[in-house]
């Protein structure tokens, strides 16, 4: 499978995330992509290219103009504010929740700040502008070459996407890069696009971007959110609104679940997206769902993957890959390869 790869994905490089009232060091490291590469090299899956240069124009056709200026600038002013932040990553602590207005848009940094985030998870550094934005390029090429007859494409990159919404960052993410993947298969010419999404959490980001929409088709298997991040959003009776009613569709399952009971969930997922006639789809692969993932909870074992990647393939999509989570580092690599190699081989011949 042929893998676009983001060289610059470690100008992004946070220090501490907030965690239970202390500043714990980042679980999203750079490290994870390298690990990622390395294994695809180790196994020879296919080629890998950098992405081709794209102007901000499809990545703002999913996120505000607003949003998008704020991330241009947002390393600049933080360091306004103090010469000293220079060493010191940006981390919100105001948020605009119900009866704040979010129209107005302070001159304080900081308060922008609030208003463009969810979580104090999610350290901005220096690089953050760069590294994703060349994560979007990544994930625009990945999708040309899909739309020119590929059967598939992986975009490898970081920071991750899934959880950034139209207007705000969080859960490590700055610009949806799935959303950006899928709105661009659109605006090529498909008629309906699905985005599946199997990271452990719920990509909250990806489905209020598409969620008034008849033509963009959801799925997600995720922890429950009654107990698993993202809290606020992912429960199962979120199905869609208006135009884009029965065209989200949420399986949140237990902290605790093994693979029998999450391959069930996909196949749901995949039943949903047959259904709805997709003409190509987005995969936010994360493989946080590993029993070895330091912060989620389900027990998928490396080797279950390769099925993961076969069940996909049996869609029989084109398929634009988009790296998601997955922070057991030393095996990050094997469970995102491994589903690719199942879905090129369709699962017939298991690595040990
Ligand atoms: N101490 C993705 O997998 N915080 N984001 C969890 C850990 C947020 C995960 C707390 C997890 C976000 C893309
Ligand atoms: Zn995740």
């Amino acid at each position: 499978m042929l893998t676009v790869y983001n060289d610059q994905h470690a100008l992004h490089q946070g220090k501490f995330e907030m965690f239970r009232g202390e500043l714990v060091p980042c679980f999203e490291v750079p490290a994870r992509a390298d690990f990622v590469l390395r294994e695809l090299q180790a196994r020879r899956l296919g080629e890998v290219v950098l992405p081709d240069a794209f102007t901000n124009h499809a990545i703002a056709r999913v996120h505000s103009q607003r949003y998008l200026d704020f991330l241009t600038h947002a390393w600049d002013e933080w360091v306004a504010l103090d010469p000293a932040n220079v060493q010191r990553d940006a981390i919100p602590s105001y948020w605009p929740v119900r009866t704040f207005r979010s129209d107005v848009l302070p001159a304080s940094f900081p308060a922008r700040m609030g208003l463009f985030s969810y979580d104090a998870g999610s350290p901005l550094t220096s690089g953050t502008w760069a590294a994703a934005r060349a994560g979007a390029c990544c994930a625009l090429t990945a999708v040309q070459r899909v739309v020119q007859g590929e059967r598939a494409a992986f975009a490898l990159t970081r920071p991750p996407g899934h959880h950034a919404g139209m207007d705000f960052f969080g859960g490590y993410c700055f610009l949806n890069n799935a959303a950006i993947a899928a709105q661009a298969l659109r605006d090529a010419g498909m008629e309906r696009v699905a985005v599946l999404d199997i990271d452990y959490h719920h990509g909250n980001g990806t489905q209020a971007i598409f969620y008034g929409r008849g033509d963009v088709f959801f799925a997600s298997v995720h922890g429950d959110p009654h107990t698993e991040y993202p809290y606020y959003l992912g429960y199962a009776d979120e199905r869609g609104e208006g135009e884009g009613l029965g065209c989200n569709l949420n399986l949140p399952l237990a902290r605790g679940t093994g693979f029998a009971a999450w391959r069930e969930a996909l196949a749901q997922a995949l039943g949903g997206i047959n259904a709805f006639g997709a003409q190509a789809l987005v995969v936010s692969l994360g493989v946080d769902t590993f029993e070895g993932d330091p912060i989620s909870g389900f027990g998928l074992q490396s080797a279950d993957y390769l099925t993961v990647g076969a069940d996909i393939a049996a869609a029989g999509l084109p398929s634009v890959f988009v790296f998601e989570g997955g922070y057991a580092v030393a095996e990050v690599g094997v469970n995102a390869v491994n589903v690719l190699e199942g879905f090129v081989n369709r699962g017939r011949r298991p690595i040990p």
